[in-house]
């Protein structure tokens, strides 16, 4: 256990969840729409299998997802509380992450467990730390994956179930715009809206519903954006100041990448942000060029479209040099 990756399929997977009794499901730190939707889900799922089951995150679920709480059922870690539950389950499923130190403070705890381990996930390049893998790195996002066991399952998905998958799905794809937003999605999208879930209202509860101060951030760093290599790429810069001067956090820069691309032209965009850790930087590409080769330049990585880095102890203008350098010889090519 623990130094290879076991690759498995979904009957495997059920065969295994029916022949234990407790879980815990988890997710990684900043949990977005398919980390909280893929487990909500889950949880549904196996709450009628009869299981007992625990949700257990490292973070707290941002007030635009809250609508995805019913009765409690996302808890924050406490060790005091929950150290036991992981280490007495007869499972953890860890969904939507497949490096253990994604679950920060959580890590060590899951390590010890004596749980059996199982991932269910999108994302490349899967770590040994789990027993088993439900790995699909070609899924539009880990609600998708969550939606086929279901069905094999022939879990009939109430609205609640069908939201939190909805959820899932609509983040992970930028609101069925990015790559592997297939006809089949759209065609399990369709199945899902059928329970009657209000698309309107879960797009406002998620994207629309910030306090002002987050698009006063979002004016202050579109003023300052940079065009680059004849206009072929763009840097966004957002510092620790204007967070503090807009009331924002971290969490409030998630997607302003996206405007970075939304220039004619603009084929590559970065987006630097300030962080107590050094600069994260986010990479996003239009298609031709892939960003993860160039984001593990930067001792980061990710997919071929968005990948991420974070670089310590460099001067903006410097790592902001290196960075449109580098952009420049990519679109060369
Ligand atoms: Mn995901």
């Amino acid at each position: 256990m623990g130094d290879t990756v076991t690759i498995i399929d979904i009957p495997v997977l059920l065969e295994r969840i029916e022949s234990l009794q407790s879980f815990v499901l988890t997710t990684h730190v900043h949990p977005d729409g398919d980390a909280l939707g893929s487990e909500a889900a889950l949880y549904h799922f196996l709450r009628r299998e009869g299981k007992n089951v625990r949700v257990i995150n490292a973070d707290a679920v941002p007030a635009n997802l809250a609508f995805l709480e019913s009765n409690g059922l996302f808890e924050t870690w406490n060790p005091a509380a929950h150290e036991r539950e992981l280490m007495q389950a007869d499972a953890i499923i860890c969904l939507d992450f497949n490096q253990p130190d994604r679950v920060r403070g959580m890590e060590p705890v899951m390590r010890a467990s004596t749980a059996f381990r199982i991932v269910i996930d999108h994302h490349l390049h899967p770590k040994p730390f789990a027993d088993i893998y439900l790995s699909r790195t070609e899924a539009s996002s880990t609600a998708e994956i969550v939606y086929d066991i279901l069905t094999a399952a022939e879990f009939p998905v109430d609205r609640a179930t069908a939201t939190a998958l909805y959820v899932g799905i609509m983040t992970d794809t930028g609101s069925f715009r990015f790559e592997r937003t297939t006809p089949r999605l759209h065609r399990i999208v369709a199945e899902l809206m059928e329970t009657g879930l209000d698309p309107m209202a879960i797009h406002r509860m998620v994207f629309d519903d910030y306090a002002i101060g987050r698009t006063m951030l979002l004016g202050r760093i579109l003023a300052g954006i940079e065009q680059h290599c004849d206009g072929r790429a763009s840097i966004l810069v957002v510092t620790g100041e204007m967070l503090s001067e807009t009331g924002t956090t971290v969490e409030d820069v998630e997607n302003i990448v996206n405007y970075g691309l939304a220039i004619r032209d603009v084929e590559l965009t970065a987006l630097l942000m300030e962080t107590a850790e050094g600069w994260k930087i986010s990479f996003r590409s239009r298609g031709n060029v892939a960003v993860n080769d160039i984001a593990a330049e930067f001792g980061g990585g990710g997919h071929r479209l968005a990948s991420g880095a974070r670089v310590d102890g460099e001067e903006l203008s410097v790592l902001k040099q290196r960075l449109i350098q580098r952009f420049c010889r990519a679109l060369a090519r």
